[in-house]
C-alpha cells in the first residue's frame, strides 16, 4: 500500500479570514495506514475566545445587517465553490476519515447542498402580523442569535459542519466551528474556500483542537447565542451543562440505535441491499445507522442469507482506493468495536465477520471485519448500546406490536427503517415509533427532512426549513395606533 501524506505543511486555525496559528498542535493520523496525514494547530481558551470575538465583531460589523438577499447571493456562491473544488475535498476527506472515495464525493455534494437549499430558503423567512386588537400593529419578527458555536464529530466532517453552518449563515449569524480533532482537515479547507467566495473576515472561524479544551471553551463562552453539538451522549450532557449555564440554548444531536424492521411482505432484494448497506456505509460510524435488524419470523432465515452473502462480498481497503467498507476512524474505535464484538460472542450467534482481516497490508489501518450477530435478544448490551462499528445485530418478533416494543425498546430514539408492502401498517408504524424520523421502504433522508432526536438521542431540529427558523429567536412587537 502507498503512504500518501497531505504535506508537512502545519494546518492553521481560521480565524477571522486569515490563518492563525497556537502554542500547541496536534497529529492527524490516516485511519487506513496509521501514518501521520497533518499536523494541526491545537486552539485553546485563547484562540477560541478571538474566535468568538472575531464573530460577533463582524456580525456586528456589518453581517447583521445583510439583507436575506445579499446573504442567499453568498451562499450559492460558496454551494457552487464548493462542488468546484469537489474533487479536492472529497480525497481530504476519504483520506482524513477513511471512508471509500465515492461516499466522500456524496458528503461533499450534500455540504453544497446545504448552502443551496438554505439560499433558496431564507428569503421566505418572514414574521408576522398577529391580529391582537385594532388600535396597535401588534407583529413579530425574526432575528439571529448573533455568534453561534458549532462542535462537530469526525464521521461525516464536512456534512455535519455544513448541516448547521448553513442554516446559521443564513438566518443572519457568524459562526466558530469546532472541529473534531481526529479529522479536522476538510473543515479548514472549507473555511478558505467559503473565504474565496465571498463570505466577509470573520463570519465563519475554525477553531480546530482537542475537545475537553477547544470544545469545552467553545461550549462555556459566553459569548455565544446558540451551540450545535453532534457526538456523543457523555459529552452532549456536558454541553448541556456548559451552555445552561450561560443560559444560551444548545441542539445536541447525540448517538442512536436505529432499527431497520422487515416485515415478511416487504421487497427482499430491496430490503438486504438498503439494510446491509445502512451499517455498512461509512463502517458503520454514521448516527443514523440501521445498526438493529429486526425481521418477521416469517423471513428470517432467508432475509439473514442474503446478508450474510452481502457482509461476505464486502471488501476492505483504505477510502481512496474505494473499497466496500474503509478503516474506523481510530485505533481507539476499533478497540472499542472489538470489545463490542468479544461480548456479542456471548450474547448472540456469530454469522459472519467478528474481528479484524488477516492481510498483512491492512494491519497498520483501524480495519473491522462487517459482522452480523444473529438471535440476539433485545436485552444484550449488543442490542442496546451504540458501537459505532459495521456490527449489525438481527432479532426475529412475530407481530407488528413486538416490532414497536423491540424497535422503541432503547435509549435512543434517532430514526428507524420500515420494510413493508402494506400501506397501513406503514402509517401505523410512523405514529407508533418513538424516533424522529421514520423511512419506509428505503433509508435514506434529504435535507429537506427534519432530523431530530428523542430520549438520549438529543434535541434540537437539524435540516428542513425547522433548522433555518431554529438558528432565529422571534421579537414580538406592538405599536399604538389610537391616540390616549
Ligand atoms: O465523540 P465525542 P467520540 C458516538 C459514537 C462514538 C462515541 C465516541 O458512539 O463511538 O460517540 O466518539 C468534541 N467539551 N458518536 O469520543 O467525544 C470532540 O472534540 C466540548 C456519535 O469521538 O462526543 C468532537 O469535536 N467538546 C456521533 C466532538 O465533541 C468536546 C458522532 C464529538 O466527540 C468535549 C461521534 C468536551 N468536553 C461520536 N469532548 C453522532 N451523533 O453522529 C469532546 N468534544
Amino acid at each position: 500500500m502507498t503512504h500518501q501524506t497531505l504535506g508537512t505543511q502545519r494546518r492553521m486555525a481560521h480565524i477571522n479570514g486569515t490563518a492563525a496559528d497556537a502554542q500547541d498542535s496536534f497529529v492527524v493520523l490516516d485511519p487506513a495506514t496509521g501514518f501521520e496525514l497533518a499536523t494541526v494547530a491545537a486552539c485553546g481558551a485563547d484562540e477560541v475566545d478571538q474566535a468568538v470575538k472575531a464573530a460577533q465583531a463582524a456580525y456586528d460589523g456589518g453581517w447583521k445587517r445583510t439583507t436575506a438577499a445579499e446573504r442567499a447571493r453568498i451562499l450559492r456562491n460558496i454551494s457552487s465553490a464548493i462542488m468546484a473544488n469537489g474533487d479536492e475535498l472529497a480525497r481530504i476527506e476519504s483520506q482524513d476519515t477513511g471512508k471509500p472515495l465515492r461516499q466522500a464525493v456524496v458528503d461533499v455534494t450534500f455540504a453544497a447542498r446545504f448552502f443551496e437549499y438554505y439560499s433558496n430558503m431564507v428569503e421566505a423567512v418572514f414574521g408576522s402580523i398577529i391580529p391582537a386588537a385594532t388600535d396597535r400593529l401588534t407583529f413579530s419578527v425574526r432575528e439571529p442569535y448573533g455568534v453561534t458555536g458549532h462542535i462537530t464529530p469526525w464521521n461525516y466532517p464536512l456534512g455535519l459542519a455544513t448541516r448547521t453552518l448553513a442554516p446559521s449563515l443564513a438566518a443572519g449569524n457568524c459562526c466558530v466551528l469546532k472541529p473534531a480533532e481526529e479529522a479536522p482537515l476538510s473543515a479548514l479547507r472549507l473555511a478558505e474556500i467559503m473565504s474565496e467566495a465571498g463570505l466577509p473576515d470573520g463570519v465563519l472561524n475554525v477553531v480546530p483542537g482537542i475537545g475537553a479544551e477547544a470544545g469545552a471553551a467553545l461550549a462555556a463562552h459566553p459569548g455565544l447565542g446558540k451551540l450545535s453539538f453532534t457526538g456523543s451522549v457523555p459529552v452532549g450532557v456536558k454541553i448541556g451543562q456548559a451552555t445552561a449555564a450561560n443560559l444560551v440554548p444548545a441542539d445536541l444531536e447525540l448517538g442512536g440505535k436505529s432499527p431497520n424492521i422487515v416485515f415478511g411482505d416487504a421487497d427482499m432484494d430491496a430490503a438486504a441491499a438498503t439494510v446491509a448497506a445502512s451499517i455498512l456505509q461509512n463502517a458503520g460510524q454514521t448516527c443514523s445507522a440501521g445498526s438493529r435488524l429486526l425481521v418477521h419470523d416469517s423471513v428470517h432465515d432467508e432475509f439473514v442469507d442474503r446478508l450474510v452473502h452481502i457482509f461476505q462480498g464486502t471488501t476492505l481497503g483504505p477510502g481512496l482506493e474505494n473499497p466496500g467498507l474503509g478503516p474506523v476512524i481510530s485505533r481507539k474505535q476499533q478497540a472499542r468495536v472489538l470489545d463490542y464484538i468479544a461480548l456479542g460472542r456471548g450474547e448472540g450467534e456469530l454469522l459472519v465477520g467478528g474481528g479484524v482481516p488477516e492481510s498483512e497490508s491492512l494491519s497498520g489501518g483501524n480495519f473491522v471485519l462487517p459482522t452480523i450477530f444473529d438471535r440476539v435478544a433485545p436485552t444484550a448490551s449488543i442490542a442496546q448500546q451504540e458501537i459505532f462499528g459495521p456490527v449489525l445485530t438481527v432479532t426475529s418478533f412475530d407481530s407488528t406490536e413486538e416490532a414497536v416494543n423491540l424497535a422503541n425498546g432503547t435509549d435512543y430514539g434517532l430514526v428507524a427503517g420500515v420494510w413493508t408492502s402494506d400501506v397501513g401498517r406503514a402509517h401505523r408504524m410512523i405514529r407508533d415509533l418513538q424516533c424522529g424520523q421514520v423511512m419506509v421502504n428505503t433509508f435514506s433522508n434529504g435535507v429537506e427532512l427534519p432530523f431530530s432526536g428523542r430520549k438520549q438521542s438529543g434535541y434540537g431540529t437539524s435540516k428542513s426549513y425547522e433548522a433555518l427558523l431554529g438558528y432565529t429567536q422571534s421579537k414580538g412587537a406592538v405599536i399604538m395606533m389610537a391616540e390616549h
